[in-house]
């Protein structure tokens, strides 16, 4: 049991007191709780030492019942105190706003018991009738069980991104911080996160937290300390910071970025030289002498190890190749010079052929290939071939009138129907430059009638890209089944390409999926399947991807310039 699980008990000791009117008892519980957060030693180190009145707010009574949770990991006392109220009471406590006496008076006059009754009395417009209630409380309420809800679910990496600069833009203007990162799974990039870590490295905490807490989308202040602080935002997302020395910052990134894995990888690797690494720095063990600490490289170094990308610390080798000096050469999002899959207004995309252009080449991109949606996906306003005739004419023509600024490939995010074959004919897609190969429909076919129908579509010859190749929707639709290694087999016969989706609920292929293309051979194609221009920016997420995939610039398709990407494409058209 952690601290945190620790303190976790404490507070609801504290709830339940005050839900029951008890004065002066629930605050103490709560101070003590704050401190055993805060605490930067192990707890049950502490206790073993007989140190745990030591902690501020920890008399003789908090310290036999830390002492008790620890050997049985759970407190009698709480549970008594739980059968005394109704069970609900304490999660319409967790309700933003809602303290314990309105939570009492709720029960007391309208019988509220549970989360689903006071939602449904709002809802209801019964929580007016209330002294001290209207229609502002009412909408509050409403929106704190909103934010409840969504608690502690996984968010898209997509989602939280923007969210993590925001804030470290606030903490850089609010606070003239100069040394902020986001650290954790955002940092390493992974499709979804928990929730969002940053780090500062600053010598005065309290302006940073002071700062942070003002943050004006923080909906509810978790826990605010000298050098650590949780927030909860409007909608429910975590935010945790961290500040420390900036002679920390090289160690204390690396702590917080993670992951759990590889941390435990890298400080067992210290222990075997003799040296101790926490997120202070590196430290000989013998001595007690800082070596390494300023700068991630230092702390690597003092190790033994290369830097590695924050994308491969997953510890699923990475720490082995940078010891032997292996690291692969990961793709850059500057290496990428044109998007792959974009969608327009001819099918459900919002922009026209035009401003597809203009933002491609707005972000410095040499090509970009427009692939509406094919005649069968009707829902999506497909193409049907006459349209996508009339449509590869405006492409070439929108190329033209833009002066060689940037080239424009006239292709189709063509339908792979259940049997393989393909939504237009030979005559039609002989005609396009660039054709995205998709399944749309029928997912659950057995797995040898999907992994033949993907072959199918691969050996016709006229699919360049295999897009969304699992066609997973992240948190809402599993991926089809197939039999993978078949089809990248089939796909590098053919010399077709698989798509890393850039989207932030696809990002299909995953990062592991991507290491498999990689040993087949197989070249991936990054592509955002932009729906509107903004989107374009997307691309990011599927580098990241391609990152976490152990991906260099060779492995990626699109990193080709637009003369040799133009060659590539004809060469297959023959
Ligand atoms: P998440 O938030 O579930 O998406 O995943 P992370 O990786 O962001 O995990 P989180 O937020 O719990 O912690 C952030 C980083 O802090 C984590 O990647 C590594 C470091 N960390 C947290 N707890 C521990 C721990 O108990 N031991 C070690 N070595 N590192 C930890
Ligand atoms: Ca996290
Ligand atoms: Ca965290
Ligand atoms: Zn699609």
């Amino acid at each position: 049991m952690d601290n945190r699980e620790v303190a976790a008990i404490f507070y609801e000791v504290a709830d339940i007191l005050d839900l029951q009117g008890v004065a002066f008892k629930p605050n103490a519980y709560r101070r003590a709780a704050r401190s055993l957060e805060e605490l930067e030693e192990d707890l049950s180190k502490m206790a073993a030492e007989n140190r745990l009145t030591d902690i501020p707010g920890v008399g003789e009574s908090v310290a036999k019942k830390i002492q008790e949770i620890l050997r049985t990991g759970e407190l009698s006392y709480l549970k008594k105190l739980r059968a005394q109220i109704p069970a609900g009471l304490l999660q319409i406590l967790s309700v933003p706003d809602i303290g314990p006496k309105t939570a009492m008076l709720l029960y007391k006059e309208l019988g509220i018991e549970s989360l689903d009754q006071l939602k449904d009395a709002a809802k209801a417009h019964r929580l007016r009738d209330i002294k001290g209630f209207g229609e502002k409380s009412e909408e509050k309420v409403l929106q704190g069980i909103q934010t409840l809800e969504s608690k502690g679910k996984r968010m898209l990496l997509g989602e939280a991104y923007p969210i993590a600069s925001d804030v470290i833009g606030h903490l850089r203007s609010a606070a003239s911080v100069d040394l902020a990162s986001a650290g954790g799974s955002l940092r390493r990039g992974k499709e979804t996160v928990g929730d969002i870590d940053i780090l500062v490295g600053d010598e005065s905490p309290k302006r940073v937290m002071d700062a942070f807490v003002s943050y004006p989308k923080v909906s509810e202040v978790l826990m605010k300390g000298p050098t650590k602080s949780s927030v909860l935002l409007k909608g429910g997302l975590q935010v945790d910071i961290r500040v420390v020395e900036p002679s920390s910052w090289g160690a204390a990134l690396v702590y917080f970025t993670g992951s759990k894995d590889h941390n435990v990888v890298i400080r067992t690797l210290g222990v075997q030289k003799g040296l101790k690494l926490n997120e202070y720095g590196v430290f000989e063990r013998d001595s007690g002498k800082k070596i390494a600490g300023a700068t991630e490289e230092d702390v690597y170094r003092a190790l033994g190890l290369r830097w590695m990308p924050p994308e491969m610390r997953e510890n699923t080798g990475e720490v082995e190749a940078s010891a032997r000096d292996e690291l692969p050469v990961l793709v850059e999002q500057h290496d990428i010079r044109g998007d792959l899959h974009v969608h327009t207004e001819w099918s459900d995309g919002v922009g026209s052929i035009e401003s597809v252009l203009d933002s491609a080449s707005a972000r410095g991109y040499e090509y970009v290939a427009i692939t509406d949606h094919s005649q069968s996906l009707k829902i999506t306003n497909g193409l049907t071939a006459d349209r996508l005739r009339n449509q590869v004419d405006k492409v070439h023509g929108a190329e033209e009138a833009g002066g060689g600024r940037i080239t424009a490939l006239a292709g189709s995010e063509v339908d792979i129907k259940p049997d393989g074959s393909l939504d237009f004919p030979s005559s039609v897609l002989k005609d396009l430059d660039i054709v995205i190969g998709s399944v749309h429909s029928r997912f659950k076919m057995s797995k040898e009638e999907m992994t033949k129908r993907l072959v199918t579509a691969i050996d016709s010859g006229w699919v360049d890209i295999i897009g969304h190749p699992t066609g997973r929707i992240i948190g809402e639709r599993d991926p089809y089944e197939f039999d993978m290694e078949k089809v990248f087999s089939a796909a590098r016969s053919s010399g077709v390409s698989m798509e890393v989706n850039s989207f932030p609920d696809r990002l299909d292929l995953k990062d592991a999926h991507c290491r498999l293309a990689k040993e087949s051979k197989v070249k991936v194609a990054i592509g955002t399947d932009a729906h509107r221009t903004e989107q374009l920016d997307f691309i990011r997420f599927g580098v990241t991807t391609a990152r976490r995939g152990w991906l260099g610039k060779a492995d990626v398709l699109n990193t080709m310039s637009a003369k040799d990407f133009v060659a590539h494409l004809r060469r297959r058209r023959r």
